[in-house]
């Protein structure tokens, strides 16, 4: 519809100019009421709000029509990535951003018109719906960036470097899980991180041209584009993590400094020394970014914890089973169960044959077909991972069945990843003994070994979440350059996480793109919203559950009632502002960071004592 408003607007100036040049009318001998009438026909149309309800409409209709075929592309090329499946991912991104270009300056077209509420917020989310966009009148260079786009996908997900060597994240991955030896951890984090260098170069054009789109859809870089999402000023979007992360900044050092002690009795003053930053191969996880890998060694004596992993492997369950478990909770809820052809077509175990991107993810490729990508192996992380993912697919299924397609999405991305976390924290001891994993409950001494689990996860997580994305809104913005790409992320992460690499890096290095999430192109500030609100919301549903007691202990298994709470927020999708979201949930508009600080008080406590007398900080 906008394209023939475009057309029509066009059709008249060049009329009225053609007219003139022809000479077939004589100006002078014009009445002034005849000039006054050409010079209102001459002039564009204002746009209408009855065009705007049909420009929506019409959107609505393309972009529901075009992404299957998107979303079966970006399926095959990461399910089996080769060139030929590239390609066509590569067109299909190519024209579904063609799509996005046109439709976000489209709605553009509407802004000084008064709307009613819903065609307002969906022209809104017209013009915020790419990730990545293209200039607009060039498409040559929308075709370049999805072709940039699928070929840093490509080489994370295979492993492969330019001269032909191959690196496998998983057994990479779980020489940092499973070793206690320095130098081979210390291998096993540099050679991942020979995969990336090759990034940086087409990152850098990436950078060049998304930059290029966002201005041209009126934002000053594409980092305020992104922080544009959150239905608040921009500015104060940053300002409000910052806010929070403030909450909790306290814990997480009383964290680092244990775990930092713990590392320093293990490994001695050579390898870590008791002050400072930690290196960053130490901590069970390639981007050190979660470190319950690494719990036994930080474990409070006395307590018993649960290693959940051993007992997955001790009651035989495989991939499939551990998904059917994970679904399981979501039924006892009262979500219905995910349909057949989710089982038929999701990848949860990794191919012998062919190079996939193992990174989780969680897809809804029309209303009616969910999958789930995964490489799962059969340890508590991905336990954990699985409900993750599984909390994905029930929120699209509930806006995809209630909602139009433009508030198909989650209330803000931090919703969306919250959701299946906010489930896995009912994952109590309780409840694994009610499915049969665990045979006795620990008695109450077992709280402080599971809260340090927990903490190992959930609070390391909070700085590596809030600076992934300070790095990125630096290079958008041009703070940082590509001849300061690499020196910039280390500074973010010694500076938020206290870590720093283990051994000397340099420009010729590209660690950002080790990272899924940097040639993924995920925005990764979703994940530390995540991390606050899946306690805020846990908080609420356990309180809507009657439990009484501490938050650890809290399981909504089984919990229509909190099912239904929860269920009545999926279903809103992004019909309404995130913060009204929040309220129906919690009563509060205000994202907040005492639930965190409520679930760990205990350990915190203990935390305290075990750092007095110890040098903090970093
Ligand atoms: O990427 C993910 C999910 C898929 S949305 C597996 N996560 C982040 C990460 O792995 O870096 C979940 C936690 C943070
Ligand atoms: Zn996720």
């Amino acid at each position: 519809m906008i394209t023939k408003t475009k057309k029509l607007g066009h059709l008249l100036i060049a009329g009225a100019i053609s007219a003139a040049i022809m000479g077939c009318q004589q100006p002078e001998r014009q009445t002034l009421e005849q000039q006054a009438n050409e010079q209102e026909a001459a002039k564009p149309q204002k746009p209408t709000a009855a065009e705007a309800k049909q420009f929506v409409e019409d959107a609505e209709k393309r972009i529901a029509d075009i992404s299957e075929y998107a979303g079966k592309a970006a399926w095959i090329a990461q399910t089996y990535i080769n060139v030929d499946s590239q390609y066509i991912e590569s067109m299909a991104n190519k024209d579904y951003k063609l799509l996005g270009i046109e439709l976000a300056n489209g709605a553009a077209k509407f802004n000084d018109l008064e709307l009613p509420y819903d065609v307002e917020r969906k022209l809104k989310m017209l013009r915020l719906g790419l990730t990545l966009p293209a200039p607009a009148g060039q498409p040559e260079k929308a075709s370049e960036l999805a072709k940039i786009e699928s070929k840093l996908s490509a080489m994370y997900g295979s492993g492969n470097t330019p001269d032909g060597e191959q690196y496998d994240l998983i057994a990479l991955s779980n020489v940092l899980v499973d070793s206690d030896d320095p130098e081979a951890m210390l291998k096993a984090w540099t050679d991942w991180r020979k995969v990336s260098p090759q990034m940086k170069q087409p990152y850098q054009r990436l950078v060049e041209i998304a930059n290029e789109g966002a201005k041209d859809l009126g934002f000053a870089d594409l980092g305020a584009m992104w922080r544009s999402k959150y239905d608040m000023d921009p500015d104060a979007f940053a300002a409000e993590m910052d806010r929070v992360w403030g909450q909790v900044k306290p814990l997480y050092e009383a964290l680092h400094c244990h775990v930092r002690a713990r590392l320093n009795e293990k490994y001695g003053d050579q390898i870590v020394e008791n002050k400072g930053e930690i290196p960053a191969h130490l901590l069970g996880n390639m981007w050190a970014q979660q470190w319950g890998n690494i719990y036994e060694l930080v474990a409070p004596e006395g307590g018993s914890g649960i290693d959940v992993t051993k007992r997955l492997k001790a009651k035989s369950y495989d991939a499939k089973g551990m998904v059917r478990q994970a679904e399981g909770f979501f039924s006892s809820l009262g979500f219905k169960p995910l349909p057949d052809t989710f089982w038929e077509r999701s990848q949860f175990t990794k191919p012998r044959d062919r190079d996939v991107v193992c990174h989780a993810s969680a897809w809804d490729i029309t209303p009616e077909d969910y999958r789930i990508k995964m490489c799962i192996q059969i340890t508590e992380d991905e336990f954990n991972t699985i409900h993750h993912e599984l909390g994905h697919n029930f929120y699209q299924r509930a806006y995809n069945l209630t909602q139009p397609v433009l508030y198909r999405g989650s209330a803000n991305d931090g919703f969306h990843e919250a959701i299946g976390d906010t489930v896995a924290l009912s994952i109590t001891p309780k409840y694994l003994k009610e499915i049969g994993l665990i045979d006795e409950i620990p008695d109450a001494t077992g709280d402080l070994p599971f809260l340090m689990r927990m903490a190992m996860d959930k609070v390391a997580f909070l700085p590596f979440g809030l600076m992934v994305d300070q790095w990125r809104w630096k290079v958008f913005s041009g703070e940082l350059t590509p001849d300061n790409y690499n020196q910039g992320w280390w500074q973010l992460r010694q500076e938020y996480q206290g870590v720093k690499a283990p051994v000397t890096r340099s420009e010729n290095d590209f660690d950002p793109g080790a990272k899924y999430h940097i040639p993924g192109n995920t925005p990764y500030s979703r994940y530390f919203l995540a991390h606050i609100l899946q306690f805020q919301f846990h908080r609420e549903l356990c309180k809507i559950a009657g439990h009484e007691g501490p938050l650890h202990r809290c399981s909504i298994y089984n919990n229509k009632e909190a099912g239904a709470k929860l269920k009545a927020m999926l279903e809103m999708g992004q019909s309404r502002p995130w913060q009204e979201a929040l309220e129906t949930m919690t009563g509060s508009k205000q994202m907040d960071a005492t639930a965190v600080i409520d679930y760990f008080a205990p350990l915190k406590q203990w935390l305290d004592k075990q750092n007095e007398g110890r040098q903090c900080g970093w």
